[in-house]
């Protein structure tokens, strides 16, 4: 196993708008009603991919889901043309239409949940689609999101459908899932992150369930000694920390977290996770853990710190890690002066800040944005071609979202049947630059 890390990042949808949606994410709250600028949003993420590119880093392209989705709002009885669903649906019942129009789909990080192929028994990555059980508008990404990972990697990995159960099994995909390896790659260790449990947050509801992280780890083929199951802080739920990476961040032997990132009940695990990394590789895992009075929770959150993106690439033989963080960071004297200490340990070698502000509104930071694939040379040169970011494909895209996008969207807008018929349209341009043909659904 080589260290090689795909990320599969999405471009925003001409769709996006500040719902209030996110259970338990206070910048999806406070941004409620207020209006967005679609065509921002989508360039700063295509920003972001520039630049992953530009460091040497695999990067890959999925279109936006088609939204608004029609057939959401025909399954729950609001049948008739569009002209007159979308004022229905609005009058009656604006909450709907905002989840019909999501592009939530965009926050890559909860699409699934992966295991490379070196660690798991069925000998290839495996994938569980994320059910997003949690809310309405992120239930409905799994069945395009189930088509669009069998487009890009076809029979190359062992792809699950999104785990029944409900919310007995909530499951938010790798945003509470984080893999632990040499920096070589070989053989990982697998944490898995829930909310549910006793102590219980007292405000937010929790998004993932100890049974999920169960089950994925049986059905993934992990061994049991390499599984470790750690209950979120109920204080880090409370305070707005609706996924792990919003308070914990890791990439191949290091892992950087809050103190309140976990549950004390999780000490026990914490430990083992040292000591059969230690095992296995013989090294320590480092472990950075970031104190309150280093950084408190709040400001943790409100700067997205733990959302930092990182990705190692190497020059003339010699490892280089990045790390991506969002502007809050920078302009927060406590973070950033935490990642000057970073960068100055020899922990990464470079910093970037990043522009990421219509998705940070919503919630969802640089780390958000991107699902990370672990993948061997062979694996690799397997993924679909269409979709690797090139200059051409980079240029080509921006020039639709520059033609065809909104600067401007506030709920009410999407009303328009014009408006939607449009955002439709360039999804499937989109779409069909990507090499995707997905605009079915
Ligand atoms: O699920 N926001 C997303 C943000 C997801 C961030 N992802 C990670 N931490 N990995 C969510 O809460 C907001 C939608 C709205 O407000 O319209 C939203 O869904």
């Amino acid at each position: 196993m080589s260290a090689l890390e795909v990320q599969i990042d999405r471009i925003v949808g001409p769709t996006h708008h500040f719902g209030g949606l996110g259970v338990g994410n206070l910048a999806s709250q406070l941004n409620a009603g207020q209006a967005s600028n679609p065509q921002a949003a989508a360039l700063q993420g295509l920003d972001k991919m520039r630049l992953v590119a530009s460091l040497g880093v695999p990067q890959l392209i999925l279109p936006p889901q088609p939204r608004p989705d029609f057939h959401l709002l025909a399954d729950l009885g609001y049948r008739g043309a569009p002209e007159e669903t979308l004022k229905a649906v609005l009058e009656s019942d604006p909450a709907l239409l905002s989840a019909a129009a999501s592009c939530s789909a965009m926050w890559t990080a909860n699409a699934a949940t992966v295991t490379p192929s070196c660690d798991s028994e069925h000998g290839m990555p495996v994938m569980t689609v994320a059910n997003l059980n949690a809310s309405l508008h992120r239930s409905i990404e799994a069945a395009a999101t189930r088509e669009e990972l069998r487009a890009l990697f076809r029979s190359g990995v062992r792809l699950h459908d999104a785990l029944p159960g409900g919310a007995a099994l909530r499951d938010e995909g790798a945003a509470n899932h984080m893999r632990l390896a040499e920096s070589t790659g070989k053989r990982g260790l697998h944490v898995f992150v829930h909310g549910d449990g006793k102590p219980a947050p007292r405000h937010h509801w929790p998004r993932q369930t100890l049974a999920t992280g169960k089950a994925i780890s049986r059905t993934h083929g992990l061994r049991e000694a390499d599984v470790f199951h750690v209950k979120q802080h109920p204080d880090a739920i409370d305070a707005g920390a609706f996924h792990n990476d919003v308070v914990a961040m890791s990439h191949h032997d290091l892992l950087i977290h809050h103190e309140l990132a976990f549950a004390p009940e999780s000490e026990s695990q914490m430990l083992r996770l040292e000591r059969r990394f230690a095992e296995i590789s013989g090294k320590c895992l480092r472990v950075i853990r970031i104190h309150s009075e280093e950084l408190t929770l709040t400001d943790a959150i409100n700067t997205y710190f733990f959302n930092s993106q990182i990705v190692s690439s190497s020059n003339s033989g010699k490892p280089v890690w990045t790390i991506l963080c969002p502007v809050q960071v920078q302009h927060h004297k406590q973070a950033h002066r935490l990642i000057q200490r970073l960068c100055a340990d020899g922990v990464f070698q470079e910093a970037h800040f990043v522009d990421l502000g219509q998705s940070m509104d919503g919630g969802g930071g640089p780390a958000c944005l991107r699902l990370r694939v672990p993948v061997t040379e062979h694996e690799l040169g397997c993924i679909c071609k269409s979709a690797w970011w090139t200059e051409s494909l980079d240029s080509d895209l921006r020039d639709i979202i520059n033609e065809r996008y909104p600067h401007r969207l506030k709920l009410a807008d999407l009303a328009d049947a014009e408006f939607c018929y449009k955002a439709l349209e360039t999804q499937r341009l989109l779409s069909s630059r990507l090499g995707h043909d997905l605009a079915g659904r």
